[in-house]
């Protein structure tokens, strides 16, 4: 058994953001592709190992550990150098409340765009009786009939222009922080709050929607610092495991 071992899908930011936190400490890892895009999430031996059907998870010396934050702080204590952690105890504090912005703001605004620009064309080949088989392991069943329509429906412009909005409202809040305690989300050192933002950046940038942080140059800066950096283009998808570009704004 290998001591570290993520189960996690390239182009999930959730499992990005793990991906980063090995990298920039260069931890040897083994990695278990669970493909969403084929609901491999919802397969019978993933919810041994995840029972909420998500990505990403570790397995550290056979101790599982999902949510990608707990992972983060964990692999922090597991493996402290280089430390990802700010000292300073109000540093520390920053850090996890932008941590908690990328959890409760970032995601939550960028999943309508992506499910509608990217993740409904790989969709598009499923029919009814597919999602039927794909989703019947589900483990809230209650959810499979609003997925089964969610997943079928056309691409929804006002649900994209709603993830807009969203994201405009939350990096705003972003670049005014950076511009008066960065040049890092939690101030002087980079940290986990820094890797939990990345990897919406990139799929905003992704979704065609880089013209947000036009206007906002302390952002502006930090995203260039941030893909800079050798263990975010690390652990980024390889070719051919990114989910489709948005072929047109809908
Ligand atoms: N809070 C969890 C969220 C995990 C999550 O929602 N992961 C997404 C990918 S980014 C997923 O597995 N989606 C599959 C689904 O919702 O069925 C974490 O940070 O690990």
């Amino acid at each position: 058994m290998a001591e570290i071992e993520l189960y996690h899908f390239w182009d999930s930011f959730c499992s990005f953001k793990v991906r980063i936190c090995l990298e920039e400490k260069r931890l040897k890892w083994t990695g278990h592709h669970i493909d969403l895009m084929a609901f491999e999430n919802f397969k019978p031996h993933y919810l041994t190992i995840n029972q909420k059907g998500l990505v990403p998870t570790l397995s550290h010396a056979g101790q599982i550990i999902p949510e990608s934050s707990i992972i983060n702080e964990f692999l922090d204590e597991q493996y402290p150098q280089p430390r990802l952690t700010p000292e300073e105890p109000v540093a520390r504090a920053r850090m996890r409340q932008w941590v908690k912005v990328e959890e409760d703001e970032l995601f939550t605004a960028v999943r309508p765009a992506s499910l509608n620009l990217m993740m409904k064309q790989v969709f598009a080949k499923f029919s009814e009786a597919d999602l039927d088989r794909l989703l019947a392991t589900h483990p809230r069943p209650y959810l499979i009939p609003t997925l089964k329509k969610m997943f079928l429906a056309p691409p929804d412009p006002k649900a994209v222009a709603q993830s807009r909005k969203m994201l405009a409202t939350a990096l705003e809040k972003m670049d005014r922080a950076l511009a008066q305690s960065g040049p890092w989300l939690a101030g002087e050192t980079y940290s986990l709050a820094d890797i939990a933002a990345a990897p919406v950046i990139d799929r905003i940038q992704r979704l065609g929607m880089a013209d947000l942080w036009d206007g906002l140059p302390a952002l502006k800066s930090w995203v260039e610092r941030i893909m800079n950096r050798p263990a975010y283009k690390k652990a980024a998808p390889p070719e051919g495991c990114w989910m489709p570009s948005p072929v047109a704004q809908v």
